[in-house]
């Protein structure tokens, strides 16, 4: 191991600059200082904004995917997952435009390589491979017109008209795979994140020159969290206190193709909360990132503790998902007023789209929240951290 030495650190091109627009301050700081001052609201509307065109840039790169005609048959699968790059827009916005810092790793559900592309389209951070581009130097960057051509190109073969095409997850060859760690199979990708961590540390202590300060990075599905692989590994990263490991968990309470159905009776039907129980039983720090910052508000009001509590566990997964979905502000008010009686009074005082806004209003999609927690991983020097990001699949898509 030694000090990257690629293109990425000679050239100083849009790679630095990109990465710490939002977040200058904390690129001279240790690991271990003190957290950035939370993001102003110019920062955060500017934030929003980028999330929004990387919203329409996933959708439009995934729709080519799903729309080619020139699959033939026996050809491999193309095609994409709208609604699963939907739910991880903020997460991963916050991560690549905020929090990251060029030493550290990402790894991401598979599914969701979309949206790392199109926020590294933005950043203009997509370089040549090795191998495509014969006479021009690996790892050079692309030019504009190159890397709008690239995003045309997911999940197809590489050609001389378009050389620098996406494979279906993230791959070595894709145009922005640095210090990505290449995904496919579910329940893998989290567990090289923490194996390669500890050979950072194991390199560190016998002398070899690491880059310092790096954080590995993960983003969960939270079915994926139900592979056995991450089981296996969650003490090991505890016991040797990984505190530079953090898993997100995309909890959108969805598999690939529907609502999961925790058993309701021993596991009370909020998967969340099997999941923090799990991890925290084996040595990490886990943090629930359940709601933005409408919900806060109305918690702070008369009768708010009680909205808390049906916000927080009253409903099943199921249920939550059905009424979300059902976008009926009256039944939300009766079932709401059955689970938790002494929620009605501001349930019914609350108008039909203050309503349907607080029942989406999920901490996953509140970046100013996502990127104070993440910061706060960031610092963490005793154990690795599970932030459970409670998200809506499909967001914006209807
Ligand atoms: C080992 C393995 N099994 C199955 C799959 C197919 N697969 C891709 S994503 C996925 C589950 C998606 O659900 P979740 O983890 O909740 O992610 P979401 O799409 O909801 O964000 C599955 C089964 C895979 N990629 N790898
Ligand atoms: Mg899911």
């Amino acid at each position: 191991m030694s000090q990257p030495t690629s293109a990425h650190s000679t050239q100083p091109g849009p790679t630095t600059r990109a990465l710490h627009l939002m977040n200058s301050t904390h690129q001279a700081k240790t690991p271990h200082s003190a957290a950035p001052p939370a993001l102003g609201p110019e920062t955060l509307a500017i934030l929003e904004r980028i999330v929004e065109r990387a919203f329409a840039q996933t959708m439009h790169m995934i729709h080519l995917a799903n729309t080619r005609t020139d699959k033939r048959p026996g050809d491999p699968k193309v095609g994409g997952h709208p609604a699963s790059c939907a739910s991880s827009m903020h997460i991963l916005s916050a991560l690549h435009l905020v929090v990251r810092q060029p030493a550290d790793y990402v790894c991401c559900k598979p599914h969701a390589s979309p949206v790392d592309h199109s926020l590294h389209h933005l950043m203009q951070l997509f370089r040549r491979s090795p191998s495509d581009s014969p006479g021009l130097e690996a790892g050079t960057w692309l030019t504009p017109e190159e890397q709008k051509r690239a995003m045309t190109g997911l999940r197809q073969f590489a050609n001389s008209d378009n050389p620098d095409v996406f494979q279906s997850y993230h791959a070595r060859t894709d145009p922005d795979s640095f210090h990505f760690l290449p995904s496919g199979s579910v329940g893998i990708p989290p567990v090289v994140s923490v194996y390669m961590a500890l050979a950072y540390r194991y390199a560190s202590d016998h002398r070899w020159q690491v880059p310092q300060g790096a954080h590995f990075w993960s983003l969960i599905g939270d079915s994926e969290f139900r592979e056995g692989s991450l089981l296996e590994v969650l003490p090991d990263a505890a016991e040797r206190n990984l505190s530079n490991v953090t898993w997100i968990v995309d909890y959108n309470r969805q598999n690939l193709d529907g609502t999961r159905i925790p058993n309701e009776r021993s596991l009370r039907g909020a998967d969340c909360d099997r999941i923090e129980r799990t991890a925290a039983a084996n040595g990490w720090k886990v943090i629930q990132l359940r709601h933005g910052a409408l919900r806060q508000r109305l918690f702070a009001m008369e009768d708010g503790d009680a909205l808390r509590e049906l916000f927080e566990g009253a409903l099943s997964d199921y249920e939550y998902q059905q009424l979300l979905f059902s976008r009926d502000p009256a039944r939300m008010r009766q079932r709401g007023a059955a689970e938790v009686p002494r929620a009605k009074r501001l349930l019914e005082r609350l108008s039909d789209e203050e309503l349907l806004a607080a029942f989406a209003d999920l901490g996953g999609h509140d970046m100013a929240q996502i990127v104070r927690v993440l910061n706060e991983c960031r610092l963490e020097t005793q154990r690795p951290t599970l932030v459970i990001a409670h998200t809506v699949k499909g967001w914006h898509l209807e």
